[in-house]
């Protein structure tokens, strides 16, 4: 199988797009989609400074690897969360990441360890506070990631988010018609309060097997395990149910999550959004300040829960 570039050797066939390319034809197709989806989606620009969350993973590294190749001003935050093993591994390739990629470009990694500055890790605080692991972890994070950007005013956080998670994403909220998730999805979410950063997916037009081989043309050393914690998710069975749907059908992951997109802006562009109403109903936390629709935001209740039942 030749590039359908250049006459070498092809390392990646990409039925959706009609093509096939070798490791630097690849590289640039890649680089070429996520600048494309910046402009379209009007994400950032070369004066902003962006916040990459990165878990160790290829998608948030490579993430922070094509920002810095493209010139963005990224630093990154990675959040221990004191998973054993599987943490002290993410963390290990993120810091190696640091060092061969961003310290030369002048890149920043931060690095906040939950164990430390709550007292237990994500899973004994879910236990405490008797909520399922990962949506105690989706608050923490959301919460560590909002309050970084926040105190060292970056202008956007951008997360590794690729066409497959948004595709399944949209799979789950559409099989249970969750119709407020789903004006709430997209590459770019405006901030939900005045000060606050907005949030970015710059690699929404890219699918997992694509940048898990721009990872490995490039030399992006990653965590190949998932989380313990993803064991039997939902989203593992929709990505899963939507793979061999592209196989059988290519194109089926990009045609229903653009269409969802091109549907959501034609819809924004005739009607208030669910987003602009949801502005005007959140307000800052009284403990902390972040965004919430109550007084106190979920992050401080549960942490309050936690701190009481610990004593
Ligand atoms: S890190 Fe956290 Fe995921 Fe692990 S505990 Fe669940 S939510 S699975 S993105
Ligand atoms: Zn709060």
């Amino acid at each position: 199988m030749r590039c359908r570039k250049c006459p070498t050797r092809a390392v990646i066939k990409i039925p959706r797009h009609h093509t096939a390319f070798c490791g630097p034809c690849l590289t640039e197709f890649v680089r070429t989609q996520v600048q494309r989806a910046i402009k379209t989606e009007r994400m950032f620009t070369p004066d902003d400074r962006i916040l990459v969350a990165v878990s160790g993973g290829k998608d948030s590294l490579t993430l922070w690897e094509i920002l810095l190749a493209l010139g963005y001003r990224a630093d990154a935050l990675y959040v221990d969360l004191g998973i054993g093993g599987y943490s002290a591994r993410s963390r290990e390739k993120v810091e190696q990441f640091a060092q061969q990629f961003a310290e030369p470009r002048q890149a920043r990694l931060l690095v906040h360890q939950i164990k430390e500055e709550e007292g237990a890790g994500i899973r004994e605080l879910a236990d405490l506070v008797r909520r399922p692991t990962c949506s105690a972890c989706g608050t923490i994070k959301r919460y560590h990631f909002n309050r970084v950007a926040l105190a060292n005013q970056y202008d956007v956080m951008a997360t590794g988010h690729n066409l497959d998670d948004e595709a399944a994403r949209l799979l789950g909220n559409v099989l249970r018609w969750q119709e407020d998730y789903l004006h709430k999805q997209g590459p770019n979410l405006p901030a939900s309060v005045e000060g606050f950063a907005k949030k970015v997916k710059p690699l929404y037009r890219l699918t997992e097997r694509e940048i898990a081989a721009y990872a490995l043309v490039n030399r992006i050393d990653y965590i190949v395990e998932e989380c313990p914690m993803a064991k039997g998710s939902k989203m593992l069975l929709y990505k899963d149910v939507l793979n061999r749907l592209e196989t059988e059908s290519p194109g089926t992951k990009q045609t229903f999550y653009w269409r969802f997109l091109e549907r959501q802006a034609n819809q924004t562009s005739t009607a208030p959004s669910m987003q602009d109403t949801d502005r005007t109903v959140l307000q800052p936390c009284r403990l902390c300040g972040q965004p919430t629709t109550a007084d106190t935001c979920m992050y401080c209740k549960m942490m309050a829960r936690a701190k009481s039942a610990l004593v």
